[in-house]
């Protein structure tokens, strides 16, 4: 136990001390080099007969057997890699804590002001304007090809990584496969992502022992988990390579992911209302008629674009509650994260970023 915690402060300070933005992508750096530390570069099975050494727990054994019938690895080869990834405890831990919570305050308490303290700041904006200006043509064709606007992008940006500086220390495939073998609360979805963090491996031509990301194995400055970088990541700065630590192909992933939920171009996000609506459920997920709203007694302050159905949102202020009509952009953008507070933080972010560039 004390081990782990020892490990764990390590973990913080090395996290505390690598605020600097790294200039090199670990995935330019490693690609295709001659000494590899996880002892193999994933391939084909070139010789599906080989023997089999001394046998891993039967759920790696039968990830072994899908990996090679659905991907065409080789085994021994696989067996090899997984036999050399590290079961971390402290991960388990953590993602227990991270389980939902249920419930909400009654009373205003500030909830909201506090994690919206967290990311808009005095030091943290100047951040946002370098990257918007550094990547300001990038943003600007991610618009154009995706519809999604820039503030939205570095929004995201901002909030998983602070454009970049905290991507993540953990080994990738330690974290996945502790969780994948280690964890059966999630072990179906998290053994899927490992599926496509090797096949990811594979096709760039990377170790996956030199991958780090989240305790969860979110990467690179969009924390895409593998599943997404399957889906959406695209090569925005047309390389040949998809690299989700190179802040180009992330800017263009982030647009395609928000373009294939449904984010509709020029459309607004969300408009704040007039009155209170104490009695009603809210929450992104939630759906009312404008009419219902208007007879609970709240009118939007401006225009909704047209939409006759909305979701009602309430942030707590503090001393009081501010409601919101959350619009259907609002949706696409809980589909990053599924939260209200998340959703309107990356919003809420872009634009002040906006504001102070
Ligand atoms: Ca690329």
């Amino acid at each position: 136990m004390q081990r782990i915690a020892i490990f764990i402060s390590i973990i913080l300070l090395l996290t505390a001390c690598s605020s600097e933005r790294s200039s090199t992508s670990p995935m330019k750096e490693h690609r295709g080099h001659t000494n590899v530390k996880g002892g193999v570069y994933l391939e084909k099975d070139h010789n599906p007969s080989e023997t089999i050494s001394s046998p891993l727990a039967i759920d790696k054994e039968k990830f072994i057997d899908r990996m090679a019938s659905k991907h065409g690895f080789n085994r021994q080869q696989l067996r090899n890699v997984l036999a050399q990834t590290n079961k971390l405890d402290w991960v388990i831990n953590l993602m227990d804590k991270q389980a939902p919570k249920t419930g909400s305050s009654t009373v205003p308490n500030g909830a909201w002001l506090r994690y919206k303290n967290k990311f808009i700041t005095p030091s943290n904006l100047p951040r946002g304007v370098d990257f918007w200006n550094q990547y300001q043509k990038e943003l600007q064709r991610a618009y154009n090809e995706y519809g999604v606007p820039p503030e939205i992008i570095v929004g995201i940006i901002g909030v998983e990584t602070g454009w970049g500086r905290v991507m993540g220390k953990t080994k990738i495939i330690d974290a996945l496969s502790t969780l994948a073998f280690n964890y059966p609360r999630r072990a179906q979805y998290f053994s899927e992502e490992l599926e496509d963090f090797l096949v990811m491996c594979r096709d760039e031509g990377v170790d996956p022992f030199d991958l780090n990301g989240s305790f969860a194995g979110a990467m690179g400055y969009g924390q895409f988990m593998p599943s997404a970088f399957r889906r959406y990541a695209v090569d925005f700065n047309h390389d040949g390579h998809i690299d989700l630590w190179d802040p180009v192909d992330a800017i263009g992933s982030v647009a395609n992911y928000f373009k294939s939920h449904g984010w509709q171009r020029g459309k607004k996000v969300a408009v704040m209302a007039n009155g209170q609506a104490p009695s009603l459920d809210t929450g992104f997920s939630t759906k009312y008629s404008i009419e219902t709203l208007a007879k609970a007694g709240l009118k939007p302050k401006s225009s909704l674009d047209g939409q006759t159905q909305v979701s009602l949102l309430r942030l707590d202020m503090g001393d009081s509650y501010q409601f919101w009509y959350g619009l259907p952009n609002f949706y696409t953008i809980t589909r990053y994260n599924h939260s209200t507070h998340y959703a309107m933080a990356v919003w809420q972010l872009g634009l002040a970023v906006k504001d102070a560039r």
